[in-house]
């Protein structure tokens, strides 16, 4: 029988020694050990309604043979992907094509490298075996960027991991806050004193040394909106990069396209809910891409849903992309 304090003194000397010429060993070869880096993969606020499009931080300076270790922390989805130079780019559902599995990998340059979509507490280590800068990219979302500069060892690296970690908190903190003012923004630019205008979701492109980096805000900015029967409510969305939709009724598998709508001269989609039992869906809304050297010009996009509500009653709604974020709102109609 062994009890607590049978353990000799000698014995935990001899551990602490063992322990110190551990430690010693490190201190004195540390370029035998191949460093292990962190970093971030997406934030949000606790209600989920700002969500940051980033990489946290979204450059690093590191050795070939190093690893890197990116920890997801967002309820939306994101993926670390390393394309080939002048790969093209491909949708989220395929990867590369096909996701690197079992939560790690290795990147050189000359194969694309991609994991699946990943959310919170989900994490990706990749070893980095040969020198050079290579582009970071989510696949979900255009403007989330970084990049990966892999130095021979012989070249001394700028900083250590404490450096990275407080930029990445200063980088969450700042995408995160208030200070842009997004929810107190207008849409002065069309003001129609007959119609009620609703913000369907705003968000805000940066850039930084590292490449992209994007809030979006996942919010009806009023979301219990009253009108009157026969009115009409109006949705726009402001966002420069995510995409929202109006969905009244039953969420569509597929929401790109639109369910029992009309387009109004100025191109905006109209719909009418009689009643609660009504599926009326906008498809997805936002500004189209610029157009790009080389590239056909695309038309303009859908930027405006309208809906008339004929009879009273409540309305719920919601995204049918971000509902699970809590992007959701309701009509209520008074005679
Ligand atoms: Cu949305």
């Amino acid at each position: 029988m062994t009890a607590f304090n049978s353990v000799p003194l000698s014995r935990i000397f001899r551990l602490g020694i063992f322990i110190s010429m551990f430690v010693l060993a490190l201190l004195s070869f540390p370029e035998i050990a191949q460093a292990q880096w962190q970093a971030t993969v997406g934030a949000q606020s606790e209600s989920l309604g700002r969500q940051a499009l980033a990489f946290l931080p979204n450059e690093l300076w590191i050795h070939t043979g190093d690893n890197v270790t990116w920890t997801f922390d967002s309820d939306e989805i994101h993926t670390v992907t390393f394309q080939r130079a002048g790969q093209i780019r491909l949708a989220f559902q395929v990867g590369c094509p096909g996701f690197a599995a079992d939560g790690s990998g290795s990147f050189n340059g000359t194969t694309c490298l991609s994991t699946p979509p990943l959310t919170k507490g989900q994490s990706f280590t990749i070893t980095f075996p040969t020198a050079g800068n290579f582009k970071l990219v989510c696949l979900v979302h255009a403007n989330m960027t970084g990049v990966v500069h892999v130095l021979d060892p012989s070249q001394p690296l700028p900083h250590q991991q404490d450096f990275y970690d407080d930029q990445a908190a200063e980088q969450r903190k700042s995408l995160l806050s208030d200070d842009y003012g997004l929810e107190h923004r207008h849409d002065s630019g069309h003001d129609h004193s007959a119609m009620n205008t609703v913000m369907a979701g705003i968000g805000e492109v940066s850039a930084n040394g590292g490449g992209f980096q994007t809030l979006i805000v996942t919010r009806f900015m009023e979301p219990t909106k009253v009108i009157h029967a026969g009115e009409t409510v109006e949705w726009t969305n402001f966002d420069p990069l995510a995409r929202h939709t109006i969905t009244f009724g039953v969420q569509p598998v597929n929401p790109v396209a639109p369910v029992n709508t009309t387009r109004d001269t100025d191109g905006a989609l109209h719909g009418i809910v009689n009643s609660a039992a009504d599926n009326v869906h906008s498809g997805v809304l936002g500004a189209a891409p610029q157009d790009q050297v080389s590239l056909p010009a695309p038309p303009p996009g859908v930027t405006r849903f309208r809906v008339t509500f004929p009879n009273p009653g409540e309305f719920p709604y919601i995204c049918a992309i971000h509902g699970g974020l809590g992007m959701k709102g309701k009509v209520i109609v008074l005679p």
